[in-house]
């Protein structure tokens, strides 16, 4: 059964012109032992399937990504990894949320089925990964970074972590469990290592996970980008005055706002009042945000050079997402979690040379769920039947399955810490969003056509009654396929 699976995959391949993976898929069907059993030339054959690259950044927003149309900041690496690549304009995260999105990648599964629903478990590494996939199918794999899974990671070859959220300046690493600390610029640092251990594993296919931690608060940016934006305010969102008195008491109870928060709390000029210290909170934040977005920014054009530079850039895959989005003053907060775009929605950004497409921008609806799929696809494995998520590579190469998804489930959990944001779940289609925040029993409902900064929830709206129903229909119907436990 599974060879015929491959096999009609393999067909689809050929289909689509993309003969290289399917001559590395034959030799990796072959194995060892058989490669061995061939003459000469095969025994010589180098393993050449593709390297993976998967940079990822903590809390990075769509919108201060330039080649996603923000209007903030400029992000000159990023936008050339999508002028060479596929840039994903609809991906989604399935709980917004760092440690429950870290491990939705590794498992291609939602929360509930990996277990890590909040940032306050522990990950179960006896459950299935796609790094674990990869080693088990002869790659090699490194994770260099950001884990904040508590749990030591369990499979790598090579690990070099910040332990829990780390610090920007200075950081302790963990090397395979041994501390040290090192000096400089946690962006760079991290950067420096995975580059050095992509060097050192050049010669055979290697799977390095490049998680940063940047943008993630308390924002602390290089000293080289100190003073980028210090002559300028920059823009307030145009939700930034969000009164929430169209929605939920949800949004009301949430305890996320840039009006008191208190990171700049005790640097604001005692005259400045009201929205004053807001506007004043908001420059604060979104300058010294930008600013180690700046370094990461930088750590990807280092990353792409040195792949030039080492011969390694044609036959490497790489990837730039981030764990949530963020919201940048909109609806007058910073954080994530709700099922709202800005924390809903992440940068994804892909670059496969000679598979991918290049510099074309899908519009399909892709979750943090797809990625593991994808990149057993890209190295000609066989994703096990139980993973929620899809391989993109169709995606990549130009093509939408005519099956493929019109609509996302999306369940939060956390409560009540951090920011006091209600357990809530949704369903999102293109043109409508439907949450539920089910332990108040409060709805709200979003014509995105029409008020795509979701300020007025129609739900009970008898105008919208039909449209209504058949979300709410939707929603348990994505639920009922997810598995997804009525109590927990
Ligand atoms: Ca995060």
């Amino acid at each position: 059964m599974a060879a015929k699976r491959i096999g009609m995959r393999e067909q689809q391949d050929s289909n689509t012109g993309a003969g290289r993976i399917s001559r590395r898929r034959v030799l990796q069907w072959m194995g060892a032992a058989g490669v061995a059993a061939l003459a000469g030339e095969a025994v010589q054959a180098r393993d050449r399937r593709p390297n993976i690259l998967l940079i990822m950044t903590d809390d990075h927003a769509a919108h201060a990504l330039s080649c996603y149309g923000g209007r903030l900041n400029r992000t000159p690496a990023m936008d050339r990894l999508a002028r060479e690549g596929v840039l994903f304009s609809n991906a989604f995260v399935t709980n917004s949320l760092c440690a429950p999105s870290r491990a939705t990648i590794l498992t291609g599964k939602y929360s509930h089925a990996h277990g890590v629903r909040d940032n306050f478990t522990d990950f179960d590494t006896s459950q299935w990964t796609f790094p674990r996939a990869l080693r088990a199918g002869g790659y090699r794999t490194a994770l260099v970074g950001k884990w904040h899974l508590r749990s030591d990671p369990a499979d790598f070859d090579y690990w070099n972590i910040l332990p829990g959220q780390g610090a920007y300046v200075n950081p302790y690493l963990s090397e395979m469990g041994q501390r040290k600390r090192h000096t400089g610029y946690v962006t760079d640092i991290i950067t420096e290592i995975a580059i050095r251990k992509m060097r050192e594993w050049k010669d055979k296919p290697f799977c390095l996970l490049l998680h940063h931690k940047a943008p993630h608060r308390n924002w602390q940016p290089a000293p080289r980008h100190a003073s980028l934006f210090a002559d300028a305010d920059l823009p307030l969102p145009e939700t930034f005055d969000d009164d929430y008195s169209s929605r939920s008491s949800s949004a009301v109870h949430a305890d996320m706002r840039i009006a008191d928060m208190p990171d700049y709390a005790g640097d604001a000029p005692a005259t400045l009042t009201g929205r004053e210290r807001k506007v004043y909170h908001y420059q604060r934040f979104i300058k010294d945000y930008l600013r180690t977005v700046a370094a990461v920014d930088e750590s990807i054009g280092r990353v792409l050079q040195f792949l030039e530079a080492s011969g390694l850039a044609e036959n490497t895959l790489v990837v730039y997402t981030s764990d949530n989005g963020f919201f940048l003053g909109d609806h007058g907060w910073y954080d994530k979690r709700f099922m709202y775009e800005q924390s809903l929605r992440v940068p994804l950004i892909v670059r496969f040379p000679g598979v991918a497409r290049r510099g074309i921008h899908c519009g399909a609806f892709v979750l943090n769920t797809d990625l593991a799929p994808t990149l057993l696809d890209a190295a000609g494995l066989r994703p096990p039947d139980d993973l929620h998520g899809r391989s993109l590579m169709p995606l990549l190469r130009g093509q939408q399955p005519v099956d493929w998804r019109t609509a996302m489930y999306y369940h939060y959990y956390e409560y009540p810490q951090s920011h006091r944001v209600r357990p809530h779940r949704g369903v999102r289609t293109g043109s409508y969003k439907l949450i539920h925040f089910y332990t108040v029993d409060e709805w709200e409902m979003y014509d995105l056509q029409r008020d795509s900064n979701e300020l007025q929830n129609i739900y009970g709206n008898p105008r919208y009654a039909y449209t209504q129903k058949g979300l709410m229909a939707e929603m348990e119907r994505l639920s009922a396929d997810l598995h997804v436990p009525a109590k927990w």
